[in-house]
């Protein structure tokens, strides 16, 4: 195999389906030197087959505003890759969702699903509503025109989709109780990110974040050192970056800025709990405006609209928004200020060249999305395994057991990412140990 020519072909395919390219060329890249050690692979087209999703359901989604007037949506589910288990993955609502970038997705979801240690396949899906200014009720009447199409192709041992980008507990609400009406099954692990009262699972709203901070500590225990006391900035307010805050100021790290579209949030004395709690209202509102938290709490804040949160000096970066939300200037002036490690909490968060200088001429330490953010999918396999069993473990056993899980993907990092001067590179570890699950079971079932 060689990427080039991989990447070639793929880019005459799908040409101009930017996400999804990148994804695929960081993926190869880190994976080329042990895929060529297994001429079975090869012989059996393992990368070729593994880079094309299995199928993509794309469907009109129409529904009515407020003002009576009628819309219309795509609405997508993207099923990457069944080999390790049922499709698994998020449903994003934004703007901009496009094929390319839930392929992206889709095909990081794989890769990082098999890191969970779960069985769990990869997919993910989505649309182009755009949440920003909705009602309730909007997102309501959008949710269940979306999900009367979406439950022909999802199902508890078949595909179960979950949150993502603009997607949250309100949503899935909405998605899970017009699945209930259409599909009549109540006991159903067919979503996770469900309410406590109705089968999901305690812990999962925040476990992408904590997951995100455990995985953290055990890198800087790695080195000698620990969070304690660090400068920390997120991008975002919103549920990842909800769930990171909480942890990382139990774990006596200090998060001095979050940021949104509009602009940063600088909290130079470390949030509140206060804070904390109110991230959730800011994005309850559907305003999409960090400043909300600026005017909330004026005199421990300072907002600087069009700026993000790389422009302030940290010890630590987490990026939790959106993909390549951190450009190479970023990563520059992030060093610049003192900044020594970024884990991408976001799903490829970093751009590739910002990733590279990082990893080479910056001399920092960087963890890619894949391995950090995986304990909100694992949480929501826990969820799953809780719907079969028809029981809900405490908050306790689930954090164990997320807690159990980080270590092990940290573990599989290191095993394949540790390079001749003892270092780890965290996306090559990641990328191997992903790749090295997902291609030992295609090989097992044979040519599907
Ligand atoms: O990117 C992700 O891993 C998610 N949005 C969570 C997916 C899930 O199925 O919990």
């Amino acid at each position: 195999m060689k990427t080039n020519e991989i990447m070639a072909m793929l880019q005459a395919k799908h040409p101009g389906e930017s996400e999804y390219l990148q994804a695929v060329q960081e993926v190869l890249e880190s994976i080329e030197e042990v895929y060529n050690q297994h001429p079975e692979f090869e012989q059996a087209k393992i990368v070729e087959r593994m880079v094309e999703p299995d199928r993509i359901y794309t469907f009109r989604v129409t529904w009515v505003d407020d003002k009576g007037q009628v819309q219309t949506n795509l609405g997508y589910r993207v099923q990457f890759n069944s080999a390790i288990g049922p499709y698994k993955g998020g449903l994003r609502f934004h703007k901009a969702v496009t094929p390319s970038m839930l392929k992206f997705l889709g095909f990081e979801q794989t890769f990082k699903n098999a890191l969970t240690t779960l069985p769990m396949g990869g997919g993910k899906g989505g649309s182009d509503f755009d949440p920003v200014g909705k009602s309730n009720d909007e997102i309501m009447r959008f949710c269940q025109a979306f999900m009367l199409e979406l439950w022909h192709c999802i199902g508890p041992d078949e595909d179960v989709p979950a949150g993502d980008v603009g997607v949250g507990g309100r949503e899935i609400g909405f998605l899970d109780g017009m699945y209930r009406k259409l599909a009549r099954q109540y006991n159903t692990g067919v979503l996770t990110g469900k309410g406590m009262t109705w089968g999901g699972s305690i812990l999962r709203p925040e476990a992408t974040g904590y997951g995100a901070l455990y995985f953290a500590q055990l890198a800087l225990e790695k080195i000698g050192k620990s969070l304690k006391g660090q400068r920390v900035s997120l991008s975002g307010f919103g549920n990842v970056a909800w769930g990171a805050a909480k942890k990382a100021k139990q774990l006596g790290a200090k998060v001095v800025a979050i940021s949104g579209p509009d602009g940063v949030c600088e909290i130079p004395d470390g949030i509140t709990d206060e804070m904390i709690d109110y991230m959730l209202e800011m994005r309850a509102s559907n305003r999409n405006k960090v400043e909300d938290m600026a005017v909330k709490y004026p005199a421990a804040t300072k907002f600087t609209a069009g700026k993000k949160s790389w422009s302030v000096p940290v010890d630590i970066a987490f990026p939790s928004a959106f993909q390549n939300e951190l450009s190479l200037a970023d990563a520059k002036e992030l060093k610049a200020n003192g900044c020594w490690a970024v884990f991408e909490i976001s799903n490829m968060g970093c751009q590739a060249d910002a990733i590279h200088w990082m990893q080479h001429e910056g001399g920092m330490l960087f963890a890619p999305g894949k391995a950090v953010n995986a304990g909100g999918v694992a949480t929501s396999g826990l969820e799953m395994t809780q719907n079969a069993e028809h029981i809900s473990w405490t908050a306790a056993e689930v954090d164990e057991r997320l807690h159990h899980i980080m270590s092990a993907i940290h573990e599989q990092c290191v095993k394949y990412g540790t390079q001749a001067d003892g270092k780890v590179d965290y996306v090559k570890g990641a990328n191997i140990a992903g790749f090295m699950k997902v291609a030992t079971a295609m090989m097992e079932e044979g040519i599907v």
